[in-house]
C-alpha cells in the first residue's frame, strides 16, 4: 500500500497498475521497459503537462472531431493505465476501440478486450488476418476491416514506430519521448504522460464539439508538430543548463 503522502505517489501508483497489468496477462513484459523509458522523459518534464502538449491536445481534439472514421488503437500499456478514459473517448467520438499489439497473442487480445468491456466498452475490434496494412512487418500489420483499415484518423498512444511511419493516414500519438520514430512520424504528437493527457483530451473534445468546422480546421492548420517536438526537447534541457 503506497501512502498518499508519498512524494512520488502518482508515479508509484502508475507502476503498480503496470505490474498488475503484467500479472493479469494484459501488459507484456516489454511494456514495463517501455514505461521505464517514458518515466525518464517524464522526469525531465517535471511530470507536468506543458503548453506544447496542451496545444497538441487541442489539435488532436479538432482532428478527431472532424474525422469521418476515427479509430482508437489500444495496446497492453494503455489498456491498464487508462481503460476508462479510452472507453469514454470512444463513446464521445463514436470511434471504435481496436486492440492492436506488437507482441501479440490471442490470449492477450482477448484479455484486453475483456478489460475494455469491463470498463463499459460496447464493441471492441480485434485484428483479422484478412485485412493487412502494407509496409508493416510486425504483427501490427493485421487490422480490422471496419477499424484501422478504413480509418482516416488513427489515435495510437504509446506506439512503437512502425505503424506511425507506414500508415497513410493522420496519426495522433501520445509519447513522452520526442525523439522516438513514432513522435517524429505522427501528424500530432502529444509529449506528455498518457495518464495526464487522456482526461484533458476528453475535456477538449467536449468543448470543441461546440465549434464550427472552420474553427476546427484552423486549430489543425495553426498546429506545427516539428515545433512541438523542439519545444518539448528545449523544456527538458533547460533545467540542465
Ligand atoms: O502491448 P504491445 O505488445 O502492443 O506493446 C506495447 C509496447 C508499449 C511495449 C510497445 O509498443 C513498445 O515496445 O513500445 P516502445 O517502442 O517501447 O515505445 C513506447 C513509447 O511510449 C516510448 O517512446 C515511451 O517513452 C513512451 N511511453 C511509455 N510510457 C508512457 C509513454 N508515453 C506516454 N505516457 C506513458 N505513460
Amino acid at each position: 500500500m503506497i501512502p498518499k503522502s508519498h512524494p512520488r505517489y502518482a508515479s508509484l501508483k502508475t507502476r503498480e497498475l503496470l505490474e498488475q497489468g503484467v500479472r493479469s496477462g494484459i501488459t507484456s513484459l516489454n511494456g514495463l521497459i517501455a514505461h521505464g523509458r517514458g518515466e525518464a522523459f517524464d522526469y525531465l518534464l517535471g511530470e507536468k503537462t506543458h503548453d506544447f502538449a496542451k496545444e497538441a491536445i487541442d489539435a488532436a481534439a479538432a482532428m478527431l472531431i472532424l474525422a469521418k472514421h476515427p479509430v482508437i488503437s489500444v495496446n497492453g500499456n494503455s489498456a491498464v493505465l487508462v481503460p476508462k478514459e479510452l472507453v469514454t473517448l470512444s463513446k464521445r467520438l463514436n470511434a471504435p476501440l481496436e486492440v492492436n499489439l506488437f507482441h501479440t497473442s490471442e490470449e492477450r487480445l482477448q484479455r484486453i478486450k475483456k478489460c475494455l468491456k469491463k470498463h463499459g466498452a460496447t464493441g471492441v475490434l480485434l485484428p483479422e488476418k484478412s485485412s493487412v496494412l502494407p509496409y508493416i512487418f510486425s504483427a501490427r500489420k493485421y487490422v480490422h476491416p471496419n477499424g484501422i483499415f478504413k480509418a482516416d484518423v488513427v489515435f495510437v498512444p504509446l506506439e512503437d514506430g512502425d505503424r506511425a511511419e507506414a500508415l497513410v493516414k493522420n496519426v495522433i500519438t501520445i509519447d513522452l519521448n520526442p525523439l522516438s520514430r513514432t513522435a517524429r512520424m505522427a501528424t500530432v504528437t502529444i509529449v506528455d504522460n498518457i495518464v495526464r493527457t487522456m482526461p484533458l483530451l476528453i475535456q477538449q473534445v467536449e468543448q470543441k464539439k461546440k465549434l464550427d468546422r472552420e474553427s476546427l480546421l484552423r486549430a489543425i492548420r495553426d498546429y506545427n508538430n516539428k515545433q512541438t517536438l523542439t519545444r518539448s526537447l528545449q523544456t527538458m534541457l533547460q533545467d540542465l543548463e
